[in-house]
């Protein structure tokens, strides 16, 4: 097999080589102060924690099989991370939580931006260990690819300084509305956080979201480390529980991104958008009325879609009104049976991660707007 080559500047341009995450020894992790405002009040997982039931491990490891299958079959080299045991205590000098919680979406954890991947701090503390099943992978790129930077953000400390204290009293959906449109989140500004999937790579602009697991010092922390980009803040106040930003803002191809219409973005951070022709579209209403079982997140991973090239999408099969969407708009659809998976961590953009693109660093918006950058 050829050397691997490290290189992904955005989510549109043709894909060549893709990590594919893995279901095995998946916990659903203890309630933490990061975890508890994500779990909706409703939510069969409420109280709930342990290893997950083996026969949707395995339903869910099908998915991904199929997935990565589909991947190859389309001439992108495939690599998969190595599980640990995640049900393992997680202790530290500031914190200890029951379990971790599992390897099915490297996006969550994995910023790819030109030939760095970056591992995010991540804000659970469940999460803290989740880098390591892609640790051998990455010692594997850094030996084939000469020019890969093998990097990592700050580790975070997750002490309780983290955290609002108090943030899950018993709200209801309005009040969570408010506390987003207010930029009023769980993690405080005490140290830089973020989750990668929070940060969206078009070229040259890095658009992060604002919400439960990125706060401003993680985006000043990304700026700081990437100083040829511009690092742009957005936030979505329709999202009562805001966690990365891929079932929100998905752009398609160059000039064109979809929007959740549920979770507009703000008319003052239209504006980069607009005044450099690119047109935002609602997405289409997902098949679902609920998510399945045990799920995190919400029946918007309709639009979790991951994008081969300009011209083609992998949907999850049931959606077939985002795949009726995708197909007017042009592209050719390849729909995959996917929501066994989605328990595990989220959609097909979530449960993959980008080691090769084709294409450079292009500037999408050379005209700027002031206000938005970080
Ligand atoms: O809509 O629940 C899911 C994103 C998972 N990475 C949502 C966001």
């Amino acid at each position: 097999m050829e050397n691997t080559v490290v290189s992904s500047w955005n989510d549109f341009d043709p894909l060549k080589h893709a990590i594919v995450g893995r279901a095995d020894f998946t916990c659903i992790p203890p309630a933490e102060p990061a975890t508890e405002a994500k779990i909706p009040e409703d939510s069969d997982m409420r109280g709930m924690w342990g290893p997950r039931p083996q026969q949707t491990v395995e339903r869910a490891n099908v998915q991904l099989n199929t997935l990565a299958a589909l991947l190859e079959s389309r001439g992108v080299r495939v690599d998969r991370p190595q599980p640990l045991q995640w049900n393992q205590a997680v202790m530290t000098p500031d914190f200890s939580t029951g379990s971790s919680f599992g390897c099915m979406p490297p996006r969550d954890v994995l910023l790819t931006v030109g030939k760095e991947i970056l591992s995010a701090p991540m804000s659970f503390r469940c999460r803290f260990w989740e880098y390591l099943a892609y640790h051998s992978l990455m010692q594997k790129y850094f030996d084939e690819d000469t020019e890969f930077r093998w990097e990592q953000a700050p580790r975070p400390r997750l002490a309780d300084e983290a955290y609002k204290a108090g943030y899950f009293e018993e709200i209801t959906i309005e009040e969570r509305l408010e506390r987003t449109a207010n930029l009023d989140f769980v993690t405080t500004e005490h140290e830089p956080l973020f989750d990668a999937a929070d940060v969206l790579r078009i070229g040259k602009d890095l658009f992060c979201q604002h919400g439960l697991t990125t706060n401003r010092r993680g985006m000043q922390w990304l700026q700081r480390h990437y100083p040829a980009h511009r690092v742009h803040t957005v936030n979505f106040p329709g999202d009562p529980y805001p966690i990365h930003i891929d079932a929100t803002f998905v752009p398609l191809r160059p000039g064109l991104v979809m929007n959740n219409p549920n979770r507009k973005l703000p008319e003052k951070q239209r504006k980069i958008f607009e005044a450099n022709d690119w047109e935002i579209i609602d997405a289409a209403q997902p098949a679902h009325d609920s998510p399945p079982p045990l799920c995190y997140s919400s029946v918007w991973l309709s639009m979790n879609v991951l994008i081969l090239d300009h011209n083609t999408v992998i949907v999850e099969a049931s959606e077939v009104n985002q795949i009726e969407q995708l197909d007017a708009l042009g592209f050719n659809v390849l729909p995959v049976e996917f929501r066994d998976a989605y328990p595990f961590g989220g959609g097909l953009h979530c449960a993959t991660g980008d080691v090769l693109r084709e294409g450079n660093c292009e500037d999408y918006f050379p005209k700027q707007v002031p206000g938005t950058q970080i």
